[in-house]
């Protein structure tokens, strides 16, 4: 089974003599697992490193590699008292995303990856791909990374080992994930674990200079195999791209063994929500880009509810497993934010703002002339003498941001004041609610919940954002993201909503599920609801529909809720501004839903019966 997880399944025989020479490259006495080691023997004499370095994720090893970048022009110290321990990288402005159409779902058949993603065959692919790892690292460390996605020792919890030729993944995964010795210990002799293959592919052959951010823009591959549960990426150093323990192994390869084992793993936040009388109720959350999922879960209430209190568990993904008292329990699988910086700032998301104090990674924000990062939205006006995220001089009359739109911050999630106490607990937390959001200017109400599990499922596998860009003097046009998971589902997403359903069938205790929409807008496209802290009243009445403690009545839509159903202390918020906040509109809402859903007719094959049925009882409804 496992001479397929390596690239090379086909032995091209190397000389005994060259082959001992590679083996000799890295230590193989770090571990006594026969199957690392046989892959990493591959991997090594595939890319043909200069050295190997074994990750230990200790201080020291952090440390030094910081210094090499710095040495290397690939990294600047931040100031260290404004902000110790933290540095400004820029990455190549070529490489600056994930990069969708370069990301493939290899499994072997065409109908498992679905009409919504990627497609390539297996073997045309490892081909390929065996071409451009080819002597990848020369001239170049080969760091392997082991790593671990949640709590080291918890059931719910998975390893991999990322082997990469770029420091600046190795720094990242140290905060994202649980990496290093302990980790490799604690996988032992275990042979299951995801081997996760990745180069910025810029080896420094004679003649060639290395570069700040090395990368290979044109010939980018993010490359998953589903079946064999292994991950290959090559070309880009950049976030989901590069660390491969987020994206492609939290979401897309665990979503496969999730649907194989009876267990989610989905692109959501983890929150708590806690009650004056020290109740906790924790909900998850699915929210496409844009929605501010990572505000949501870090959420201050206002300060008029008071004893209401917002724990943090996760700020993107979820993995959930049924427990034994026919509920289901979430880990978060990460252990630090990749967030997006701009528009993040003391008003929208103080805890994030406290997160990043320390210990911190910025990539393409702007620097400023005291050694501290700035990007739009930070504060109201830019300061000046700034260098933009390019490494150019910007000034606040410049016409480019100094920030990319895409910069990040890379925290560690320890250090968010807000974080729960059992956000590392092995068996992980209990999930009441699930909540659907989309970014919605138009038709759909502020909140209500699903009639049941299965119409749940319908809301999250119809959930849409509009993109922001107004185009055309009209709005903007809707995106249909099912569950937010469009781009990370690694298999056919029709039978993602056949999985959604059964798992319904199996969980005795489901959680409800629900739809919040904090964008909707009048007809001078002012927004209706103020959300931010705000948004506090619709989650008391999510965490007390849960508990049967909040009442509602009924609309085509859902269960909705009445204005006195939500609590309104220290808040202003007129009759007729409710009104239109929850207004429905049947006759409009009826046509949509009739005309064109886009994706269920890219879908229409394998959609599980029980999607149209559901669709039919909404059109009826309205
Ligand atoms: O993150 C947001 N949330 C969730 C917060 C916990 N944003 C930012 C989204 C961009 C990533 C929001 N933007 C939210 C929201 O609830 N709501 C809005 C829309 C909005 C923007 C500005 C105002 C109000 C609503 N300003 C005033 O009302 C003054
Ligand atoms: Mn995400």
């Amino acid at each position: 089974m496992f001479e397929e997880q390596g690239l090379t399944i086909t032995r091209s025989l190397p000389s005994e003599g060259k082959m001992g020479i590679d083996k000799e490259l890295y230590d193989r006495s770090k571990t006594q697992n026969i199957a690392l080691l046989k892959w990493l023997d591959k991997m090594v004499e595939m890319c043909q490193p200069s050295t190997v370095h074994w990750c230990d994720g200790s201080d020291e090893e952090w440390d030094h590699l910081c210094e090499q970048m710095i040495e290397r022009g690939s990294m600047i110290r931040l100031n260290e008292k404004i902000r110790p321990n933290s540095f400004l990288v820029r990455s190549d402005p070529r490489d600056v995303a994930r990069v969708e159409s370069r990301t493939f779902i290899c499994s072997y058949g065409k109908e498992d990856a679905g009409p919504t993603n990627n497609w390539e065959e297996p073997r045309k692919m490892r081909a390929k791909l065996k071409r451009l790892f080819k002597g990848c690292m020369e001239g170049r460390v080969m760091y392997i990374v082991p790593f671990c996605m949640g709590p080291i020792g918890s059931p719910i919890s998975q390893y991999g080992v990322q082997v990469t030729d770029s420091p600046y993944a190795v720094l990242n995964m140290r905060i994202m994930t649980r990496m290093g010795k302990e980790v490799l210990d604690s996988l032992g002799e275990r042979d299951f674990f995801i081997p996760c293959l990745h180069s910025v592919g810029m080896p420094l052959t004679e003649g060639v200079e290395d570069v700040a951010w090395p990368c290979d823009p044109d010939n980018t591959y993010i490359v998953h195999f589903p079946e064999q549960r292994t991950i290959v990426s090559y070309g880009s150093g950049y976030g989901g791209n590069a660390l491969l323990g987020k994206k492609c192994l939290a979401l897309r390869i665990a979503s496969c063994m999730a649907r194989d084992n009876e267990w989610m793993a989905e692109h959501m936040l983890i929150l708590g929500v806690e009650n004056p009388d020290g109740e906790k109720t924790y909900v998850a959350g699915a929210f496409p880009s844009a929605c501010g999922k990572t505000n949501m879960a870090m959420l201050v209430p206002p300060d008029s509810m008071t004893g209401w209190k917002v724990t943090t568990v996760g700020d993107d993904i979820a993995w959930l497993k049924p427990d034994e008292d026919g509920g289901i329990r979430a880990i978060n699988p990460e252990a630090g934010f990749f967030g997006v910086a701009p528009g993040t700032s003391w008003e929208t998301n103080p805890n994030a703002m406290e997160s990043m104090k320390q210990n911190t990674i910025f990539t393409n924000v702007a620097l400023t002339k005291d050694g501290d990062v700035w990007w739009e939205g930070l504060t109201d006006q830019a300061p000046d003498g700034m260098i933009d995220w390019r490494g150019n001089d910007w000034s606040p009359e410049a016409t480019t941001p100094a920030a990319h739109p895409n910069a990040r911050f890379t925290a560690p999630a320890s250090q968010c004041p807000t974080i729960d106490q059992d956000w590392e607990n092995p068996a992980g937390v209990p999930i009441a609610a699930f909540v659907f959001g989309g970014r919605r200017m138009s038709d759909i109400p502020l909140v209500y919940q699903s009639f049941n599990w299965n119409h749940g499922v319908y809301l999250g596998a119809t959930l849409a954002s509009e993109t922001t860009a107004a185009a055309e003097g009209k709005l903007g046009n809707l995106r249909r993201d099912p569950m937010a998971m469009l781009p990370f589902c690694g298999y056919n997403m029709g039978d993602y909503f056949r999985h959604w359903i059964r798992m319904g069938k199996r969980l005795e205790n489901k959680p409800r599920i629900f739809h919040v929409n904090w964008f909707r807008k009048d007809e001078n496209g002012k927004f209706l609801w103020p959300g931010f802290r705000e948004n506090m009243r619709v989650l008391r009445w999510i965490v007390e529909r849960t508990s049967g403690q909040a009442r509602a009545v009924e609309s085509p839509l859902g269960w909705a809720p009445r204005q006195r159903d939500l609590d309104w202390s220290g808040m202003e918020f007129s009759e007729e501004q409710w009104q239109e906040l929850m207004k429905i509109d049947p006759e409009s809402l009826r046509m949509q839903t009739l005309r064109h859903e886009e994706l269920f007719l890219q879908l229409s094959e394998f959609l599980p019966k029980e999607m149209l049925f559901e669709r039919e009882l909404l059109v009826s409804r309205l």
